[in-house]
């Protein structure tokens, strides 16, 4: 059944679900329209941040077995899966669904851009924020990362929205068009939700679907299937690894824009992006498309590019203790990402702490670089049995079953020159309220077994 159509102009009252980050910012945002709201969570009041929400009527603690009357949309948190029983119930009752960035797109001020792929959606979105304002452009940056669109929505019209975009969130997108939009890559993740890579892939190319011949589609030449996605707007290719007709590539020790029409230009130098791997190259010049689409000029990219730090949770270094370094990358939280993460240090020096919520993955994708990089796997959390068959015989496994163990274990083999890398491939949500908390307990630990001031900064 195809979706019921979002009409913006049309709600006097709408039911959020999920009073998250999300759902709070969308219910806030609806207030101040004089738009009634309807919202519900499963979790209790003492449990959420219900500021700016008085004039919202609440049903909180429990999830209601039916949506009110006279509802005219569900404005939805990207948590929320499609089968959800009310989302089932609007659909049935046709209701139209919406995510919180649908909502928020169609109140917002400013051009939007989007970024969205399984890995290198956080990083490229800061970077391509850092390049618009390094060109003298208003910008907010925000979305997945952390500060929902909608808490963002009012503003100027000359600034720019870059927005990560989820595949949970593009899930239920009906208008939203951003002017410039990335997808980075595909690599198995959120299969609990989509069902098959398959499914992933399409709610990933969704971020595409409204984007017409005035705009730019930036994809990763290097991916067969993203380079395929099927576009209505000027489609721009990166590559870490080959030539593209129209867009990025590496020439040596820099980085080129190939345009058909006006030739060849030079970007930035590769030693300018400081973040370490051949991803955050790739994810570099994805931003400096999008930048380019937005008018910024190749001085602001490399200069921005050169001001640019890591974000927290991303192989960051946490301590370093007689000789070890420990990295925290919290943030890898799928196969991929970890996968990644790991080939950038020497082989046969990693000590791993694997292990947490597993999404649906095939975990055996880490048998090979774990064969190649590990010393030994340390396996927390509900995955650690699943890992330590899917690891057999590849590198030597011990389940620790917690993070604190995990550390305390790690810490006591590793000696100089070998490092602990906290890169779980998997969700926190068995043992952590989310990745942060899971990064921060991390370092807190690290700092016990090194009795040490923790390190700040990104490197190895
Ligand atoms: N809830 C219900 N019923 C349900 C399910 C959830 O009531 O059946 C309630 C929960 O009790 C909770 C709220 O809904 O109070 C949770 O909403 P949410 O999980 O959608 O989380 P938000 O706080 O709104 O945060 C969301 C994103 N979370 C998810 O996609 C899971 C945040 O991305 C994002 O930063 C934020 O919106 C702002 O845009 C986090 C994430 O893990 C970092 N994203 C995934 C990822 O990056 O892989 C997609
Ligand atoms: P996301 O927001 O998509 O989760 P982040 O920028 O937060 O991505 O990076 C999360 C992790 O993904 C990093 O710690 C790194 O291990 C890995 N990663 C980052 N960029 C890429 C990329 N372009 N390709 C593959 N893995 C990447």
């Amino acid at each position: 059944m195809s979706p019921v159509p979002f009409d913006p102009a049309r709600l006097a009252r709408v039911y959020v679900l999920g009073l998250g980050l999300s759902g709070t910012a969308a219910a806030r945002l609806l207030l101040a329209r004089g738009i009634a709201v309807v919202a519900g969570d499963r979790r209790p009041a003492a449990e959420l941040d219900l500021a700016g929400l008085a004039a919202a009527d609440l049903a909180l603690g429990s999830e209601p077995d039916r949506l009110p009357d006279g509802i005219d949309a569900v404005i939805v948190s990207p948590g929320v899966g499609a089968d959800h029983p009310l989302l089932a119930a609007a659909r049935r009752d046709g209701i139209p669904v919406a995510a919180e960035v649908e909502l928020a797109a169609a109140f917002a001020r400013g051009t939007l851009i989007g970024i969205t792929g399984s890995n290198g959606k956080s990083t490229t979105t800061a970077m391509t924020g850092a390049m618009l304002r390094a060109a003298g452009f208003a910008v907010e940056v925000c979305g997945n990362i952390g500060v929902p669109l909608a808490s963002v929505a009012e503003g100027a019209d000359d600034r720019f929205l870059v927005v990560e975009l989820s595949s949970f969130q593009l899930e239920t997108i009906h208008r939203l068009r951003p002017r410039a939009a990335a997808l980075l890559n595909l690599s198995p993740d959120h299969l609990d939700r989509h069902g098959s890579l398959a499914g992933y892939l399409e709610a990933k190319r969704r971020i595409f679907r409204n984007q017409t011949a005035e705009d730019t589609a930036v994809l990763n030449a290097d991916d067969p299937a993203i380079a395929a996605t099927p576009v209505a707007a000027r489609r721009r290719f990166f590559s870490a690894t080959g030539a593209v007709a129209d867009g990025c590539r590496v020439v040596a020790d820099r980085v080129v824009d190939r345009d058909p029409t006006h030739g060849e230009s030079e970007l930035f130098a590769v030693a300018d992006v400081p973040l370490p791997g051949p991803h955050n190259l790739e994810n570099a010049m994805a931003a400096a498309l999008l930048a380019r689409a937005a008018g910024a000029p190749a001085t602001a990219i490399g200069a921005a590019l050169r001001d640019f730090r890591g974000l927290p949770h991303r192989l960051e270094l946490a301590g370093e203790h007689r000789g070890v370094r420990f990295y925290d990358d919290s943030k890898g939280t799928n196969v991929g990402a970890t996968a990644r993460s790991l080939e950038g240090f020497p082989d046969r020096s990693v000590h791993a702490i694997l292990g947490g919520r597993n999404k649906g993955a095939d975990l055996a994708g880490l048998r090979d670089v774990a064969s190649r990089k590990l010393r030994r796997a340390y396996l927390i959390g509900e995955s650690a049995g699943e890992l330590a068959a899917a690891l057999s015989g590849a590198v030597e496994t011990v389940e620790t079953g917690t993070l604190e163990a995990a550390v305390a274990a790690a810490a006591a083999a590793a000696t100089a020159g070998e490092v602990v890398v906290l890169s779980p491939a998997c969700a926190s949500f068995d043992q952590f309220r989310d990745y942060r908390d899971r990064g921060e307990q991390f370092v807190r630990f690290v700092e016990e077994v090194t009795g040490g001031v923790a390190a700040g900064g990104s490197d190895g």
